[in-house]
């Protein structure tokens, strides 16, 4: 008996591609098979949002959702897997290659827009009323390929072949006004579907277009090109996503873009109040409250006055009484360069009123802190407006009732350094909220075989919306049986990464190597050099020793450096040259393998997590704000090698310091070791480390003349502001090399492994999203969920 969802799934896929789904494309069924689930969902989801928007509602916003793929995301919410796969199946297809036809929706960059989208999934898991705000852009993150080993950008269209996944609400179309153009912001919703609920939450994203089709004054007189390059001027607007994952370029267009998204929301928020509650605005922030997911949407708040002055009629006091209930700031780095400013000239050009607006603030920020005897030169520093510049950080701190930073280490970094003047003035405003990952993606989805042995030690699949549920299955790693069972998974896993690694790039690795695994973005502070440090020592000891009795083991990297960061594609170029030397010499054969990931994105982390032993979290103490893919890690059953930096702090104390592999100068101690410093002695005195620096320039290692590698040594060995190693790679070196070379020993013990690695499965409820996102909701956005 054909299925439901067979007839279904025949039909759209018809209405897709104009023939039959036996002749049609893995793509083309794709596209029919997400059509039908958003047409399953579609009046669950109407209802959920008419309910949310009765009462108090939290909206979030954010220039970065990084969802990855959807398809099979929603399957396994909706527990439709199976029956899908055997839909898929009566027409002559298999679910596999239909899913991996889709297109990951790179709209982030890093862990900052991973966040944002693990949010989305919490929330909708825990029925919360919260609603998510960002910008349709045109090309995603770019796509990385590499050519002789460097970096080079692609364009990343991943919506061009058609995106069922949103849906265009012309009728919720805002405008949005620039001194210098208007443009009709159009919203394009997405479903977010929970586990195990009816409720369907909603991420809005803002596509921008020209007010008119056409400027037919233009077109009429023959200057039809005019006509198009306006209308090409408005699609500027969303059509990249700009790939820093600290500071942003392209200036004018970047505000232009953080204007835009914030208008259009809440110019729709507005109305929404007005509509259900009038034009009594005294409750405001009684029934909606916004997150801003760091500083790129800092100008709703002077945006916010605007709407409420001027649209309103409200006066300075009231409505900035309302903006004041209304924002809530996350921090995301202690990088200074990532505490967004833009020049004043800017402002100027695109929007004079919320400049005037911003000024205002600035005025009466001055005045308040007169007022409390602050003196000049800290009101200068801390000044909205100031040296010619705006700064959104500070309007953010000074606007928003609630300040985060997202890990206990990084909160405390905030409130001693970052943002002291503003712990100080306003103590009550900081809270932490260590973030979280969410365990459906990245467990239940990635690794069904772990999640199966979940469900059968929980007795059922409960933890997927509870992690804590397996906080007293720790005992269980004395179990003999479960260990076994955990090793055969891992196997299993590392099998089919190796077998997809092979498919996608043509490398063979041993799977039963242990699996060393760095995926994040290129940043000297995340010291991707220490790790390719490592690689290349090992291959000179192995040279210098063919004998030598090693732990086979792979290096598998997965990064992108921002375009226009020379020295990050330096990093790059470097460890694809020594994949190169490694990976080609006989003498070295399975002991040591490097596998660099091109286009590294949500789906290759996907595949590799699972199939991780050793996860590398080895940032400078004190730089990385919490880290994320440390959880994810975690929670698959790989272990720590790590410095105390981020969440790993809380990731040790939740394990226990003899189930990871902990190593380095800890954030305290560093500015007294930085301040007698010398990296130059510190090779020397490192036994083998000389050598490995000296292959950066010896003729070694060739950069292709490109004279990178040369620069690399320079930053470590050189004294001066862009010298000195100030990521301190080399002083860490030897404390990292002993760690890791701790750690491949321990894997030998494979029974003694598997406990540690059960450990950290068990410990890892409290790195769940739902966990955060339950502390947001009572602490911060004060939600209640809603049935
Ligand atoms: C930041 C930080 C990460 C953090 C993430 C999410 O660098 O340490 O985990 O945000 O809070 N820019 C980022 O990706």
């Amino acid at each position: 008996m054909t299925s439901e969802l067979t007839n279904s799934l025949g039909a759209f896929t018809r209405a897709v591609a104009g023939r039959t789904p036996e002749s049609s494309t893995p793509m083309e069924l794709w596209t029919g098979l997400s059509a039908n689930i958003v047409d399953l969902i579609a009046d669950k989801w109407e209802k959920s949002a008419k309910h949310a928007a009765t009462g108090r509602q939290q909206h979030y916003f954010s220039a970065e959702f990084l969802m990855g793929r959807a398809l099979l995301n929603n399957l396994t919410n909706l527990g439709l897997v199976d029956e899908a796969a055997a839909a898929v199946k009566a027409h002559g297809g298999n679910l596999t290659d239909v899913l991996e036809a889709e297109h990951d929706a790179a709209l982030g960059n890093g862990g900052l827009g991973r966040l944002a989208a693990c949010f989305l999934d919490s929330c909708a898991t825990l029925d919360l009323p919260v609603t998510g705000y960002g910008i349709l852009y045109r090309y995603g993150l770019f796509k990385q390929q590499f050519s002789d080993g460097f970096q080079v950008e692609h364009p990343d269209p991943w919506m061009e072949e058609g995106y069922p996944f949103v849906i265009r609400r012309e009728e919720e179309a805002r405008y949005v006004k620039f001194d210098d153009m208007d443009v009709r912001a159009i919203p394009y919703d997405m479903p977010i579907t929970g586990y195990g609920t009816d409720n369907v939450g909603t991420l809005r994203l803002w596509k921008s277009e020209p007010m008119e089709e056409f400027d037919y004054d233009a077109f009429n007189s023959q200057r039809f090109t005019e006509a198009i390059v306006e209308r090409e001027r408005v699609a500027d607007l969303c059509r990249v996503l700009y790939p820093n994952d600290t500071t942003y370029e392209g200036k004018i267009l970047r505000v232009r873009q953080q204007y835009f998204f914030v208008s259009a929301s809440l110019q729709a928020m507005v109305d929404n109040y007005v509509e259900k509650h009038g034009t009594d605005f005294s409750k405001f922030a009684e029934f909606n409250c916004i997150q801003l997911n760091d500083t790129h949407p800092v100008l709703a708040i002077p945006e916010l006055m605007r709407i409420l002055l001027d649209d309103h009629g409200l006066t300075w006091e009231d409505a900035w009484d309302i903006t004041q209930k209304t924002f809530a700031y996350t921090n995301h780095t202690t990088l200074a360069e990532a505490l967004e400013t833009w020049e004043y000239s800017i402002f100027q050009q695109l929007f004079g009123r919320v400049l005037e607006i911003i000024a205002e603030i600035d005025r009466r920020f001055r005045n308040d802190l007169v007022g409390r005897g602050i003196s000049e030169d800290r009101i200068h520093y801390l000044a909205p407006i100031s040296d010619g510049r705006i700064h959104m950080a500070w309007i953010a701190c000074y606007a928003s009732f609630s300040i985060n930073g997202v890990a206990a280490i990084h909160t405390n970094i905030l409130k001693k350094d970052t943002l002291n003047d503003w712990y100080q003035l306003w103590p009550e405003k900081f809270n932490n909220k260590t973030n979280g990952v969410t365990p459906r993606r990245w467990l239940n989805h990635v690794n069904p075989r772990l999640a199966r042995l979940l469900d059968a030690q929980v007795g059922s699949d409960a933890w997927v919306s509870d992690l804590d549920l397996l906080k007293p299955l720790a005992k269980k790693a004395t179990q003999k049986k479960v260990r076994k069972e955990l090793i055969k998974i891992k196997q299993a896993n590392k099998k089919d990464f190796a077998d997809w690694i092979e498919k996608r790039q043509g490398i063979t690795i041993n799977p039963d190597a242990v699996f060393d695994v760095q995926i994040k973005r290129l940043h000297e502070y995340k010291r991707q050099l220490l790790n390719a440090f490592y690689v290349l020592d090992r291959y000179f000891q192995i040279k210098d020793n063919p004998t030598l009795d090693v732990v086979p083991s792979v290096a598998i990297f997965g990064a992108k450096a921002a375009p226009g960061y020379y020295r990050a594609k330096g990093i790059i170029k470097l460890i694809n040259t020594i994949a190169e030397l490694v990976n080609n010499d006989p003498e070295i054969g399975d002991k040591l393998k490097v596998v660099f990931i091109e286009n590294y994105n949500v789906t290759p982390a996907e595949k590799v997590i699972p199939a991780a032993d050793i996860s590398e979290q080895i940032s400078t103490a004190g730089k990385e704000a919490s880290g994320t893919g440390n959880m994810k890690f975690m929670m698959n059953g790989a272990l720590t090698l790590g410095t105390l930096d981020g969440a790993n702090v809380e990731i040790v104390e939740a394990v226990g310091e003899e189930n990871a592999y902990i190593f380095g100068a800890k954030e305290e101690e560093l500015p007294s070791i930085m301040a007698s410093y010398d990296p130059y002695a510190t090779v020397e005195a490192t036994k083998g480390l000389s050598r490995v620096i000296n292959a950066l320039t010896d003729g070694t290692l060739d950069d292709n003349g490109s004279g990178m590698f040369a620069d690399i040594r320079r930053s470590l060995l050189e004294s001066g502001p862009d010298g000195s190693d100030i990521y301190y790679v080399i002083g860490d070196f030897a404390s990292y090399r002993e760690a890791r070379d701790r750690a491949l020993e321990d894997t030998l013990d494979e029974m003694e492994w598997a406990r540690k690695v059960w450990i950290n499965i068990t410990a890892s409820g409290r790195f769940s999203s739902d966990r955060t996102i339950r502390d947001y909701a009572r602490e911060v956005w004060k939600i209640e969920p809603v049935k």
